[in-house]
């Protein structure tokens, strides 16, 4: 039987070399495949716009408001790092640089009928998407409420472990196809380092074999802790994986709200329109250190993060409201003062919460306690950890066990 695609692949010439040695002259040569990756950038370093490319992306209203998100967000990180140096929080890993790569997403999806499966660097997207600003001090707080995202707020907690929750993306994508939803899709936050992960490979495979729709938006900000992209995975780009999994892809500058908007816009609208799931790489950069458990300057040259500071998306976006007359000095002494406002309240907020109970603990991650459980549970209300639990009358549960 005649093979369905021609046998010999498109590779890079050290590749491609290494296996041309072997058969030149005696192997057919035709292409089995070939794939390019689009780079996609509207709105420069400087500020300037491509207006051809800028066609139906982000009307000036929605470039103000983005902005001033971004504001709000950056002044919510820095307090939130200094909220946990004072001893008020416990680990925190800022978001600042990541702004664009964040709004720009959750702009382009559909509130209410969307679903955002997050990591932990995407506040600003959340947010925007209705979760309650003090929701994420919680969680850092360690408090398992900041966890129990309300009722009609479409996202599942952010995700700590590296990898799991994109599996939960294409299982809550394969339901919105099996249900046979109509306007509605799935987009999932993670980052470069989680692209080295089998449970990724998992959830682009079964995304792309099922053709769910959704959206797999990954924040490439060149560092996973220590570890640097190149040292990560040898492919030159993170969006190439996706080719593997025949899922149209692209990489964005993602200090570009514009450029973020226009490729999750696309990808959005072919996956409700059924044509399955899309792979964005923003390329960005974590101005910050991994969390406040962190200290980037023991692995990070100083001349790297400088040329980054360069490219901060807020200072960028600030730059071509200006050139646009759309924003000035008064405007941004108001947003300043707003943002220490909204940031205040909702860090009274975080704190004026009653404190949790140890029952918090198993309260928000199983619908029902196995006996096991309910034994903990009861254990830990009599502070005796377990040791002595005939102290509590348990020992019959205890013992059953
Ligand atoms: C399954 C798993 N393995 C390891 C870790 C420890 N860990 C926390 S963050 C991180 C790096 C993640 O890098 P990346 O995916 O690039 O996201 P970034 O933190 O850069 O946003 C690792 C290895 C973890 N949380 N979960
Ligand atoms: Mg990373």
């Amino acid at each position: 039987m005649a093979p369905e695609a021609p046998v010999t692949a498109t590779l890079p010439a050290p590749i491609y070399g290494a296996w041309m040695m072997h058969t030149e002259g005696r192997m057919p040569r035709r292409k089995s495949y070939e794939a390019k990756i689009d780079f996609l950038q509207i709105l420069d370093e400087n500020g300037k716009l491509d207006a051809r490319l800028a066609k139906d992306t982000l009307t000036d209203e929605q470039v103000v408001a983005s902005y001033e998100q971004m504001w709000i967000c950056r002044e919510y990180d820095e307090t939130a790092f200094k909220l946990q140096r004072s001893g008020r929080m416990g680990t925190y890993p800022q978001n600042k640089g990541q702004e664009a790569a964040a709004i720009g997403s959750a702009l382009a999806m559909k509130k209410g009928a969307d679903w955002l499966v997050p990591c932990y660097r995407e506040n600003a997207a959340l947010f925007m998407h209705g979760l309650p600003m003090h929701y994420i001090l919680l969680h850092w707080m360690g408090d398992e409420r900041g966890n129990q995202v309300p009722e009609g707020v479409n996202q599942t907690p952010i995700s700590i472990p590296i990898g799991t929750h994109m599996l939960h993306a294409t299982g809550i994508a394969w339901a919105m196809k099996l249900r046979g939803d109509e306007d509605s899709a799935v987009i999932t936050y993670f980052g470069d380092g989680a692209t080295s992960e089998g449970d990724f490979h998992g959830a682009m495979n079964f995304a792309s074999t099922l053709q769910v729709p959704c959206v797999f938006m990954c924040q490439n900000n060149q560092w996973a802790i220590s570890v640097p992209r190149s040292e990560q995975m040898r492919s030159p780009t993170v969006a190439q994986k996706a080719i593997a999994y025949e899922m149209p892809t692209i990489q964005v500058d993602g200090n570009d709200i514009f450029a973020v908007y226009k490729a999750v816009k696309d990808a959005r609208d072919r996956a409700v329109d059924g044509g399955g799931p899309s792979f964005i790489e923003a390329v960005t950069y974590r101005l910050g250190d991994h969390t406040t458990a962190d200290d980037a300057r023991r692995y990070r040259d100083q001349a790297e993060l400088d040329s980054w500071l360069e490219k901060d998306p807020i200072i960028r976006i600030r730059k071509y409201l200006e050139s646009k007359d759309l924003w000035s000095e008064k405007d941004q002494k108001k947003l300043g003062e707003r943002a220490k406002k909204i940031v205040a309240e909702v860090v009274k907020t975080a704190e004026g919460i009653e404190d949790p109970t140890t029952d918090d603990i198993f309260n928000y991650t199983f619908a029902g306690l196995c006996d096991e459980l309910e034994t903990q549970r009861e254990t830990l209300r009599t502070n005796s950890l377990g040791q002595f639990p005939e102290q509590a009358g348990l020992r019959g549960r205890a013992e059953r066990v």
